[in-house]
C-alpha cells in the first residue's frame, strides 16, 4: 500500500532501515506527492532543458553520452529546483536511511533519458567523489511514470559491502567488468517493474547499479537525482582525474583533509 503522508515528512520503519543496509538500495513509494510533482516538475524540465549542453544527436555520442543528458546542480540556477533539491523531507529520508544524524548535499543531477536512449552502463558512483565516508547515497526519483522500457534505474543487491572494486568510470568497460563481477558474485539483480513519478530510489555510493535504454518511440524517461552525504565527512585525496574534477566542481573550494563543509555543500535535514 502506498503510504499516506503529509508534505514535510515520510515515514521511514526500521524494517526499511534495514532493507536499505543489507541491499545497497531500496524504493521509497509517494515520497513526493502529487502536488509537489505538479510544481516542482515543470521547473525542474525547464531548468534542465535551459542548461543542457548537448547538442550532438544520439548516434553521434559515445555509450556514456547516449545514456542520459546530465545537467548538474540546477538548485544553484533555479531558486524553484532549490526549494525541490533542499527539502527538509527528502533529506531526512537520507539521514534515516545512512543512520547519521545530519546529511549534506553533494550536488543535484537531472538524467533525462531520451527517447532511443541507450544503457546506463554498470557502475559505482562513488568511483567519482573524494569523500573520505561511504555514508553516501542518491535519491533517484523519476518525474514522469516509468516502467522497464524507459531505463528503469537496476541494482546489484548487497554489491555495497566491498566499496570501491576497480577504478572505472561508466564506460563499455564498466559494464563489462562489473557484469561480470555480478554474474561471478551471484548478486540479485532488482529492479522495479514501474514506478509512478514522485516515487524514488536510493543507493549507496558502492552499489553496483545500471539503467536499461530507453526504448519508448517518444518519451523521455525524466529523472531528477539528490546526492548527500553524511556530515562530518572530509575530502580525500583525489584518486583519478574524475575525482579531482569533481573536488574542482562540487566541494566549494575545500581542500583534501578538510571538512567537506563548503558553500555548496549546506546541511539539509536541519
Ligand atoms: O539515470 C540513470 O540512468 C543512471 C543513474 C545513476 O547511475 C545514478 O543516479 O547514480
Amino acid at each position: 500500500m502506498r503510504p499516506e503522508q503529509s508534505t514535510n515528512e515520510y515515514p521511514i520503519t526500521a524494517a526499511q532501515v534495514a532493507e536499505f543496509a543489507e541491499n545497497g538500495h531500496i524504493l521509497v513509494e509517494n515520497l513526493a506527492t502529487a502536488a509537489e510533482l505538479e510544481r516542482f516538475r515543470p521547473a525542474i524540465c525547464e531548468a534542465a532543458y535551459k542548461y543542457n549542453r548537448e547538442t550532438r544527436s544520439l548516434d553521434e555520442r559515445d555509450t556514456y553520452g547516449r545514456a542520459f543528458l546530465q545537467i548538474t546542480n540546477l538548485w544553484r540556477y533555479d531558486e524553484r529546483v532549490r526549494e525541490f533539491v533542499f527539502a527538509r523531507k527528502f533529506a531526512a529520508v537520507a539521514a534515516r536511511l545512512l543512520g547519521v544524524e545530519r546529511v549534506r548535499l553533494y550536488h543535484d543531477q537531472a538524467l533525462f533519458k531520451e527517447p532511443g536512449g541507450g544503457p546506463t552502463p554498470w557502475h559505482q558512483d562513488q568511483y567519482y567523489w573524494p569523500l573520505d565516508t561511504d555514508r553516501t547515497v542518491t535519491l533517484w526519483m523519476p518525474l514522469v511514470a516509468i516502467d522497464r522500457e524507459m531505463g528503469m534505474l537496476t541494482f546489484a543487491s548487497g554489491s555495497h559491502r566491498n566499496g570501491a572494486l576497480d577504478n572505472l568510470a561508466i564506460s563499455d568497460e564498466s559494464e563489462e567488468f562489473y557484469g561480470r563481477h555480478i554474474a561471478e558474485r551471484e548478486f540479485p539483480v532488482v529492479a522495479a517493474e514501474r514506478m509512478a513519478a514522485g516515487d524514488a530510489t536510493f543507493h549507496l555510493g558502492w552499489t553496483i547499479h545500471s539503467a536499461g535504454a530507453n526504448r519508448s518511440p517518444d518519451k523521455t524517461r525524466e529523472a531528477m537525482t539528490i546526492i548527500y552525504f553524511a556530515d562530518g565527512a572530509r575530502v580525500a585525496p583525489p584518486q583519478s582525474a574524475h575525482q579531482q574534477a569533481d573536488l574542482d566542481a562540487w566541494l566549494g573550494g575545500r581542500e583534501p583533509g578538510e571538512p567537506a563543509d563548503g558553500e555548496l555543500n549546506p546541511i539539509l535535514n536541519y
